[in-house]
């Protein structure tokens, strides 16, 4: 009682708070004031932090953790009474009619766009020191997953802005970073001016960790190493929904005319692929909510997109995060749980995380809630009286349970579409992604850079282009498609209706050859590729690449993730080039051009 004379009023206001909420034993050993009094007033601060940040304040925090945990040792099933079925929804194929219009829907919608990049992930499971978003896309020409995210969007913008003849729109692009993220990922952008965009355009929002909770009564746990200090943890990527809404962001964005907001995960480096058309998908069905989905193979850690409906009557199209999925579904008179069907795949399409939210509804149910979502709390007991924790626990949310709290006439569906066209995360380290069952995805490095060159081969192929099959080669003890090195910067090829502008079916690339075009006005015509080609060209410059290139070309040496002496993002990807021969041409004055060597 005596220390409240060190206390500002607002810190008194916290600290009888804290009294009431059964949190006494975070002073309970203080000493009298003299002693550690700075120490005292950080603690207060760091109170102040943790009740600021989270919607209602830290005694909101404390009651919904009473609860959860309180449900959770009651082995309550937060689908109890929830009986699981396959929704529908939208099932695009790439390169058909109905997919390049929707392609051009969503492109002339993206104007009205702003994009949202949850990037406060330090990536455990990937065991990688620095941010994931500094990783290469690919290593051919080295871009980082950051760089492709901010070139696809301002390749969306001018592309957008294009079909309304001159406009100025700036798509805003926020990142949610963490303390384990924010400062790599500021310098990134730094020290790389931004990649090209404004650095106006882009919204840092830093999520903050959440108290730990030391047991069932959701007292706070202090840090074992130091006693004036609350331990925390991370909250999860729900965070993202109450930091775009207290940071006064979501009407801001309103107030100049935005009308959607994409989300996407930080390594996914065929996600623009799939942007456009998911967008038309929105735009042309009226969806609140879209979230992308791909076929899901059983078992595979990534949630369904599952339809929930209650004895009650009431009904959910929802996420089901993975390993929740098979439970429910034992629970629910599926005795084989979470099983593929006659198709190879789960009945429910795998979510990949990436949500198309229209802004208008998106903020009103926001207002409602105070920017919170659903959470969840995981306990681990040290036994099955559940009376005690191994560890100190948490709240959890994740970003794709927005939807639970929408009433049932909330438009919420989901687009389905090719796993290669538009999913290849980088989440696991090369040893768990050796381990992956036979004919799951590795979702590791090497198979996340291997995605990027089959999709553009294939789209290549759609296009006319004969590409040759890939070679099958082991980097990492992973078994991958080896398909010919193919890159293109998001201006050249936004969408697919511009690849097949530029790339004529005369053309051929084989498996051992290297392709990277960078530069809008470039047609591939006639060409027949057996090597390495570079093409960089300016804006002003027309350029047709025909006739034969042949070269040694790249080729590719496999590096063993144990090999100290290679960089460490080198050892997870598992391979590198060594660029024996290669022709490298730059055009950089105006005019028609012809590469015909
Ligand atoms: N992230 C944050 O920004 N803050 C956080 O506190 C935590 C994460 P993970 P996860 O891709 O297919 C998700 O760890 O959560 C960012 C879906 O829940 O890579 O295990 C982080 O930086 C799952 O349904 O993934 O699984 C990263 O960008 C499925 O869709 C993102 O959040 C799966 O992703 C995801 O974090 C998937």
């Amino acid at each position: 009682r005596r220390n409240l004379r060190l206390l500002s009023h607002d810190q008194v206001e916290l600290a009888k708070m804290l009294l009431n909420q059964g949190q006494g034993h975070l002073f309970e050993h203080w000493p009298e004031p003299g002693v550690d009094d700075d120490k005292k007033k950080s603690f207060f601060d760091q109170v102040g932090r943790l009740n600021s940040s989270y919607p209602g304040g830290l005694a909101s925090y404390i009651q919904n953790a009473k609860k959860l945990l309180a449900d959770s040792k009651a082995g309550q099933n937060p689908y109890d009474g929830f009986t699981p079925s396959v929704p529908s929804g939208e099932v695009l194929t790439f390169g058909d009619e109905n997919f390049l219009s929707l392609e051009a829907a969503g492109v002339k919608e993206a104007r009205n766009a702003a994009f949202v990049l949850v990037a406060g992930g330090l990536g455990e499971r990937l065991g990688y020191k620095g941010i994931k978003v500094a990783l290469p896309r690919e290593t051919t020409t080295g871009k980082c997953f950051l760089q492709h995210y901010i070139e696809s969007i301002l390749a969306l913008q001018e592309a957008s802005c294009k079909l309304e003849g001159e406009c100025h729109i700036k798509i805003p692009f926020a990142i949610m970073t963490s303390d384990d993220t924010n400062a790599l990922t500021i310098n990134l952008l730094e020290s790389n001016s931004y990649f090209g965009m404004e650095p106006s355009q882009v919204i840092i929002l830093k999520q903050e960790k959440v108290a730990c909770l030391a047991d069932n009564d959701a007292r706070l746990a202090l840090d074992p190493n130091d006693k004036y200090k609350i331990q925390t943890k991370p909250h999860g990527h729900g965070d993202v929904h109450s930091l775009l809404y207290s940071s006064g962001l979501l009407e801001q964005w309103k107030s100049t005319g935005r009308k959607w907001v994409l989300f996407f995960q930080d390594t996914n480096g065929l996600l623009f692929n799939a942007i456009p058309s998911a967008l038309g998908v929105s735009v042309t069905k009226g969806y609140n909510v879209n979230s992308l989905a791909v076929p899901r193979k059983a078992k595979e850690a990534i949630g369904g997109i599952t339809k929930l409906t209650h004895d009650d009557g009431r009904t959910m199209v929802i996420n089901v995060e993975y390993n929740q999925l098979d439970p429910l579904l034992r629970a629910t008179g599926h005795p084989d749980g979470d099983a593929n069907s006659e198709t190879g795949y789960s009945p429910y399409p795998g979510n990949i995380n990436q949500l198309i939210l229209e802004l208008g509804p998106y903020i009103e149910e926001l207002k409602k809630t105070h920017g919170a979502i659903s959470e969840f709390v995981n306990p681990k007991y040290t036994d099955s009286t559940k009376t005690a924790f191994k560890s100190s626990t948490r709240l959890e949310c994740m970003m794709q349970d927005y939807p639970k709290t929408l009433p049932p006439t909330a438009k919420v569906g989901f687009t389905v579409m090719d796993t290669w066209l538009a999913y290849a995360p980088v989440k696991n380290n090369p040893e768990d992604a050796a381990k992956v069952p036979k004919g799951n995805p590795f979702h590791s490095a090497t198979s996340g850079e291997m995605a990027i060159y089959r999709a553009n081969s294939l789209i290549l192929r759609k296009a006319g282009a004969q590409i040759s099959d890939p070679a099958i080669t082991t980097f990492n003890g992973q078994e991958v498609e080896v398909w010919p090195r193919i890159t293109w910067s998001p201006r050249w090829g936004l969408t697919f209706k511009d690849v097949k502008q530029k790339v004529h079916g005369n053309s051929s690339v084989s498996q051992r050859s290297v392709l990277v075009i960078n530069g809008q006005n470039i047609v591939i015509d006639g060409l027949s590729l057996d090597g390495a080609l570079i093409v960089n060209s300016v804006d002003e410059a027309e350029v047709k690449v025909t006739g034969h290139v042949e070269n040694k070309g790249w080729t590719i040496r496999p590096v063993d993730h144990k090999d100290t002496s290679e960089k460490e993002e080198t050892r997870i990807h598992g391979f590198k080039f060594e660029k024996v021969e290669q022709l490298e041409v730059n055009y950089t004055e105006p005019g028609k051009h012809c590469l015909s060597p």
